[in-house]
């Protein structure tokens, strides 16, 4: 397997960071607060009781940076804009902050000088905090639409003519089920009393999610009317999503309920935009609690892609519940599993509880997606691992990272099989991540980099094995034009 499979001439890889996990510099040249400045301040949220306050400094060190993916041989950079650098209250009607719009501005050409091909996220998560406190965020659609669409076409019009790829929102699925379910993820919104004062996780995911599309589709129009005629690029979204394996494969239930699972985790998303409405699994299962859709809303919404953004790391076993769902049940009515039922780990352990890497799953995913889709042009976002314990090695162990390095090449190899043998439209591919950085709710104890970030001195970069071995994968892959 992978022997005979290629990649095409034009394909694009590189690597993929966000805003508030690399950047730092958070009262910085007139930044305002978004909601991770916030949350990460509620005492017992983010392990260690870390920050993004400082994280890899990247705001005051875009050319280490930019060296760091030209020693990698990378083609291509995702890097996300935080919305509250750009307009520091967030809203429609509220000053726009040129210092930082020129931050950005500035990044982009230094990348292109560089060589390096910009993909930009406008939104990773960090609602400007002013947002939420005026009308609860993206709770609001009609005020959240609104302001994301003037945020978006100030990004645009400062640089459309010079980025050719834009994401318009990084992953619904956590912002709307960890923000609004689980209370893991800012603003920490739940049912459960122990974690939050104030949620509904029965209703307010649903809300989000259906806030976050409509946004999207906005965006996308703004977009489409105003800058891609002159400016010729392209955008979409980006969804996260794992690939699912029956607890028990001779169970029917657990069969039906793998589908069910990634229905409930990416076509909730994807359908709207692909086939103009939600998933009949999620609209028998949530009824009312789940948004209708307006002829206006669905109308921006459907056909919104011009590529379809893949974020990707691992697979479960799932296992179909009896009897009626939970009232705060986002997942289907299903177990999700690390094990099947002959006790068989679907991968290996990292740090991360979430996480065991099958990269078979990935090629098995990216056929899934392309045939319920209709075969759309695929960029993989991020892809990327964890590893147990990476925090507490020696240096020149944790430098030496052969797990990461065999996880690169087996899910490349899985993708270069989907391209091949499969007749899935992958053109890009950026690993998750350039940096270690600040990992939400693991704070710093989870490493996710190609590259050593040490925290106790200056911030200091050292590229790790699998930052001098991703671009050998991707050269033996990509066929010379
Ligand atoms: C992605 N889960 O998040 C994000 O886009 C990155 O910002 C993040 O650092 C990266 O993956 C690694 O975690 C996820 O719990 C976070 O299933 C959590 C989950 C999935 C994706």
């Amino acid at each position: 397997m992978g022997s005979t499979s290629t990649l095409p001439p034009d394909f694009l890889w590189g690597f993929a960071t966000a805003s508030y996990q690399i950047e730092g510099a958070v009262n910085e040249d007139g930044r305002g607060p978004s909601i991770w400045d916030t949350f990460c301040k509620i005492p017992g949220k983010i392990a260690g009781g870390a920050t993004g306050d400082v994280a890899c400094d990247s705001y005051h060190r875009t050319h280490e940076d930019i060296a760091l993916l030209k020693t990698c041989g990378a083609q291509a950079y995702r890097f996300s804009i935080s919305w509250s650098r750009v307009i520091p209250l967030g809203g429609r009607n509220d000053p726009i902050n040129p210092k930082g719009l020129q931050h950005y501005v500035k990044f982009v050409d230094d990348l292109l000088e560089a060589g390096i091909t910009p993909l930009i996220t406008l939104f990773h998560w960090d609602v400007p905090d002013e947002l939420e406190k005026r009308y609860g965020g993206p709770l609001n659609k009609e005020e959240f639409v609104a302001d994301f669409v003037r945020y978006a076409r100030v990004v645009f019009e400062a640089m459309g003519s010079k980025v050719k790829h834009w994401i318009t929102f990084n992953e619904p699925w956590c912002s709307s089920v960890l923000g609004y379910n689980v209370g893991q993820f800012a603003p920490g919104r739940t049912s459960d009393r122990t974690k939050s004062p104030v949620g509904d996780g029965s209703r307010e995911p649903w809300i989000v999610g259906h806030s976050l599309l409509v946004a999207h589709g906005a965006a996308v129009k703004v977009y489409r009317d105003e800058f891609k005629a002159r400016d010729g690029g392209e955008i979409g979204i980006t969804l996260n999503g794992d690939w699912a394996e029956p607890w028990d494969p001779e169970n029917p239930a657990d069969v039906e309920a793998c589908d069910r699972k990634i229905e409930f985790a990416i076509s909730w998303f994807a359908d709207p935009i692909y086939h103009g409405k939600y998933p009949d699994s999620m609209v028998k299962q949530l009824g009312d609690r789940l948004p209708t859709w307006s002829p206006e809303d669905i109308a921006l919404v459907h056909g919104s892609n011009d590529f379809y953004g893949m974020n990707h790391y691992c697979a479960n076993y799932i296992k179909a519940r009896t009897g009626e769902p939970d009232l705060n049940d986002t997942a289907g009515n299903l177990e999700i599993l690390l094990s099947n039922k002959k006790g068989e780990w679907v991968g290996p352990e990292t740090q991360s509880p979430w996480l065991r890497p099958s990269a078979i799953g990935f090629r098995k995913l990216l056929k899934w997606l392309s045939d319920r889709y209709g075969r759309p042009k695929i960029y993989v976002t991020e892809n990327g691992t964890s590893l147990k314990g990476e925090n507490d090695l020696p240096l020149d162990q944790l430098l030496d990272d052969e797990f990461r390095t065999q996880y690169f090449r087996d899910y490349i190899d899985a993708m270069a099989d989907a391209y091949t043998l499969d007749g899935v439209n992958v053109r890009a591919y950026m690993g998750w991540s350039l940096l270690d950085n600040f990992e939400w709710a693991e704070g710093y104890e989870t490493r996710f980099g190609v590259t050593y970030v040490d925290y106790e001195n200056d911030q200091k970069r050292i590229p790790k094995k699998s930052a001098k071995t991703i671009g050998e994968i991707f050269n033996r892959y990509i066929q010379k034009a």
